[in-house]
């Protein structure tokens, strides 16, 4: 048991923690490298369409285990409308697809070359902070019913958004240093802002319908 306990402290992948404060799923992440994914089960319907499984992976454990089932149900008491996540410094990695929504997602990867993949999902809002260090913030076949928002922060980012759907606003704003950016098959209902700064930078747009949109 004491061996047990030792390897666990020396694994450096680190450990997710989850928490549900009110209607909100907390995904909170050390300084370690943390790399997890959330889906529900494939093609699951009914019941099983609000159970989300949260796996940690490349060694990354969730609450000290291999992954965790969160129910999401409106029926019970741990009912989530939003999800935050905060993954810390180290170089993060993290997947949602859980296809369950519609929910608010806040992440934060924090310092490190992070990498976030949003894949076939329904949300209300969504807020995404890269902070120091090269990402990579992928969005797929999502639909957002309200504003989208990514700062990807310092360090050479790329962001790529494809077949996407966002009701309101989509803001991007890699204003701080080389940024790349990538638009495929996005369409935007209200204002559409991309700012990139000074830096060299480089920003595709093709088979877009983008409202209102201003370039800086
Ligand atoms: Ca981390
Ligand atoms: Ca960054």
């Amino acid at each position: 048991m004491e061996i047990e306990q030792f390897e666990r402290r020396v694994l450096m992948s680190g450990n997710i923690t989850l928490k549900i404060v009110r209607d909100q799923l907390r995904i909170i992440g050390d300084a370690e490298p943390n790399s997890f994914k959330i889906r529900a089960p494939s093609g699951a319907q009914g019941i099983d369409y609000s159970i989300l499984t949260i796996t940690g992976y490349d060694t990354t454990t969730i609450d000290e285990k291999p992954f965790i089932s969160v129910v999401v149900d409106s029926q019970s008491p741990f009912w989530v409308s939003s999800i935050s996540v905060n993954l810390g410094s180290g170089n993060d990695s993290a997947l949602i697809a859980g296809e369950f929504g519609p929910y608010g997602l806040t992440v934060d990867l924090g310092d490190g070359d992070d990498s976030l993949s949003l894949e076939r999902e329904w949300f209300t809002a969504v807020d995404v902070y890269g902070g120091d260090g090269n990402d990579k913030i992928n969005v797929e076949g999502c639909n957002v019913d309200r504003t989208m928002q990514i700062f990807p922060g310092g360090g050479r980012d790329r962001t790529t958004l494809y077949a996407t759907y966002i009701d309101r606003k989509l803001l991007i704003d890699d204003s701080g240093t080389s940024a790349t950016i990538k638009l495929d098959t996005v369409n935007t209902k209200k204002k559409t802002e991309i700012i990139t700064g000074n830096a060299a930078d480089r920003v595709s747009i093709s088979n877009c319908y983008l409202y209102q949109l201003s370039a800086l």
